[in-house]
């Protein structure tokens, strides 16, 4: 029987059993709903809303270490479950939470790199109720019909959150693990990677090659090999001054962001493996000695994130690159992915003298020893000195790592933003890090699911995701590249990033019309970049993701459930990717509302299917009608200018929007330095009104002129008034323009 506890109006946490969690990752709520009863009813859960029973308890039982609950909820779809693959409605489903780096993204594959315990029941007319498993251990969920929640532990600890829309359950599934703080602005831009820009000329020409073929960019990564012999936190011989390369890379207009691995390379004659053994800061294998496994560097240990002075001495060890010059952490391999132990090499070897595995593709050997996980092999110790296994603490092991290095920032980089990518984490990693997907292939198929794919990390609390641009494995062709990047740009986070081997998959790597096509789309990234900011804003502060499934719109509406290839980018902008290759052409379902395409201006209606044109060149999208638009200059990175003059978008006769900005590095906005404002515009029969208040107006402001474009003007406008003020216009048969300075108006 569980103990029931009111968190408040719309949160009940319920335990079964006795759970345990080294770590507790939710935060303190607050909340005014007040319909929600959670209640036992002949020893059985009920959890009921306005007189109504939404879910009930059906039964729970423990089974071989695993504790069980299956509950009923009346024609549930499922949403969520962190990183999944598949479709958005995870209906009939079993998965496995349990950190995994697994190369190979088949359609069936379970679990992946990131664990988030948490999914959301929804069915027409029906409040949608969140289920979040707080447990750390590994997890189970088998949905159809009924749902079971299970959990390798002695009980399980569910939170039950009330909606009633979707978007108010992430909302508040956000405020009880955290939300996404502001990112840098600049880790909105478009990115540039590969396994490896291995050497600094190397890097330094891929950055002279963007700016000289007009290629905005942000970032540069530099993967393992700008290491020396992949030990973490030194710069290998191909790097040896890695102060002067960042000041180059900086003059461009370039970040820099460099990989980091958890495994310590046992060495010796190592600093960072000297402090940590004289910290004793490895994890152990049952014998208390410390456990070694092979990743890239060979033999390794692993810290124990699990204990505070663990952290800050990694945080500490990132001096070597902040004071290079470094600009982002990129955390890889922590789920932790471990390839194989000392008790295997012998077994290794003799596979790799058959020439039965190649482990110079360290994937071939990851997949033969896929599914290790060391769950009871190894132990933690938390900073009271309890041993915690292994299971207890792996899905939590990239969360801590991530905790450690926004510490790193907070060291060496005091009131500037962290930008942390990382492939594992746990419920409430957007606290920390950006999540990219990992490992997917150079495949259509994996264009296409990239979008489910990321629509569940944001229906699970993280926001700020993406995918390898292009895809990671397998060789991709152009125009893969060019349909993946009109897509990609439209994704939180923008990157293209390929694997050592694979053909190179940079902007230029397929000719003219291909570049050209890619440049178009990173340009229109960054001439959006004030809209795409403001929904970042709003995701930072409401917890609705940036990238949303159209069931946002209307989920009493179950066709939307089931629509993968169309997403919405913040409230305004519909976009439908091309997802095959030779089509020119697609069919898009147009959900609430009137759409407007982008390109042409077409209006489309409501609840209808359209074959819209979509040539090599071009994708679908479309703006909400009676919506606004931010635009930007053109500029080759984010924030290039100190001025810059913003362009507003008006499609329809009256509509209004909000713009967000603040200084875009510092963590100022967090003390109210930072502009909101609201822009209202009206038809009246003689003419436009435009009315700009700001809701906040904390930070100097870098909009200097504004251009308003009302787009299909019905007729010659008389007269357009700005805050009650008459202003000049401009009609040209079509669009109607007024240009005025910001600091005029606010
Ligand atoms: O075993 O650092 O997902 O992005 O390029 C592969 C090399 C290790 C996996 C990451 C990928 C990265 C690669 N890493």
């Amino acid at each position: 029987m569980p103990t029931i506890e009111k968190i408040n109006g719309s949160i009940f946490k319920v335990v079964y059993g006795n759970p345990t969690n080294p770590v507790d990752v939710t935060l303190p709520y607050e909340d005014a709903y007040s319909g929600l009863k959670c209640e036992e009813i002949n020893g059985k859960l009920q959890v009921i809303d306005a007189g109504k029973t939404i879910i009930s308890e059906k039964d729970s039982k423990v089974d071989g270490g695993i504790f069980s609950v299956t509950f009923s909820y009346e024609n549930a779809h499922f949403f969520g479950f962190g990183e999944k693959m598949g479709y958005l409605d995870k209906r009939g489903k079993h998965f496995k939470m349990q950190n995994m780096d697994n190369p190979l993204h088949t359609p069936d594959l379970d679990p992946m790199y990131i664990s988030i315990p948490f999914f959301i029941a929804v069915s027409p007319k029906k409040p949608a109720m969140g289920i979040f498993a707080n447990s750390t251990s590994y997890t189970f969920f088998k949905t159809g019909n009924d749902f079971d929640v299970s959990a390798k532990d002695d009980g399980i600890e569910l939170y039950l959150i009330y909606g009633p829309k979707v978007q108010d359950v992430v909302g508040k599934f956000t405020q009880l693990v955290g939300k996404m703080e502001m990112p840098p602005a600049w880790s909105l831009g478009y990115q540039q990677s590969r396994w490896s820009y291995s050497t600094a000329s190397e890097a330094l020409d891929i950055a002279k090659k963007l700016r000289s073929d007009d290629i905005p960019c942000d970032v540069i990564y530099l993967d393992i090999d700008y290491m020396d012999g992949y030990r973490v936190f030194t710069w290998g011989e191909n790097f040896k001054a890695p102060k002067s390369f960042s000041q180059e890379m900086k003059k461009l207009g370039f970040k820099i962001v460099t990989i980091i691995d958890p495994g310590v390379k046992v060495d010796e004659n190592y600093e960072i493996y000297k402090s940590g053994k004289s910290l004793d800061a490895f994890v152990k294998d049952r014998s208390g000695k410390d456990f070694t496994g092979y990743v890239w560097p060979g033999r390794c240990n692993f810290p124990d994130f699990l204990r505070s002075d663990v952290r800050e001495w990694w945080a500490k060890s990132h001096k070597s690159l902040f004071e290079n010059g470094v600009d982002g952490v990129w955390n890889d391999m922590n789920e932790p992915a471990i390839v194989w132990t000392d008790s295997k090499t012998s077994k290794v070897f003799e596979l790799m003298q058959k020439g039965e595995i190649d482990f110079q593709i360290l994937g071939e050997a990851k997949a033969f020893f896929a599914q290790e996980d060391f769950g009871d092999e190894i132990v933690h110790k938390d900073d009271k000195g309890k041993i915690w296994p292994h299971f207890k603490v792996r899905n939590i092991y990239a969360y801590l790592e991530a905790m450690a290095t926004k510490q790193a920032f907070e060291m060496y980089k005091p009131n500037k933003r962290p930008f942390i990518l990382t492939r594992a984490g746990f419920a409430g990693i957007q606290k920390y890090a950006a999540v990219w997907t990992g490992d997917n292939s150079s495949w259509w198929e994996h264009l296409e699911i990239e979008m489910p794919i990321s629509m569940g990390l944001g229906m699970s609390g993280v926001a700020f995701t993406g995918t390898d641009v292009g895809g990671f494995g397998g060789n991709a062709d152009g125009e893969l590249l060019a349909r993946w990047t009109e897509m990609g740009a439209f994704f939180p986070f923008f990157r293209n990033h390929s694997a050592i081997g694979t053909s190179r998959q940079e902007p230029w790597s397929f000719g003219k019309q291909i570049e050209d096509t890619i440049r178009k789309y990173i340009k229109l990234r960054y001439a959006l970049f004030p809209y795409i900011y403001t929904a970042f804003y709003f995701s930072h502060k409401d917890g609705v993701p940036v990238m949303r499934p159209l069931l946002f719109l209307d989920q009493d509406n179950e066709n939307l459930y089931s629509i993968n290839d169309e997403f919405l980018f913040g409230d305004s902008i519909l976009v439908a990717p091309i997802t095959r290759p030779n089509a020119t052409w697609r069919t898009v379902y147009i959900p609430k509302g009137k759409w407007i395409d982008m390109r042409n201006g077409n209006l489309y209606e409501e609840d209808h299917v359209y074959k819209i044109d979509a040539p090599l060149d071009e994708i679908p999208i479309f703006i909400k009608e009676n919506s606004m638009i931010f635009k930007t200059d053109p500029a080759n990175y984010i924030l290039e200018k100190e001025k810059m003059n913003l362009y507003v978008d008006i499609y329809g006769q009256e509509a209004v929007g909000y713009l967000y900005e603040d200084d875009g590095e510092t963590l100022d906005y967090k003390a109210g330095k930072y502009n909101l404002y609201e822009f209202a515009v009206g038809a009246l029969s003689q003419g436009y009104t435009i009315g700009i208040k700001a809701l906040n107006h904390g930070y100097v402001g870098k909009y200097k002129k504004v251009q308003m474009n009302f787009l299909n003007a019905p007729r010659q406008i008389i007269e357009v008034t700005l805050n009650g003020k008459k202003i000049e216009s401009h009609f040209d048969g079509k669009t109607l323009k007024v240009e005025f300075e910001m600091e005029d108006v606010i």
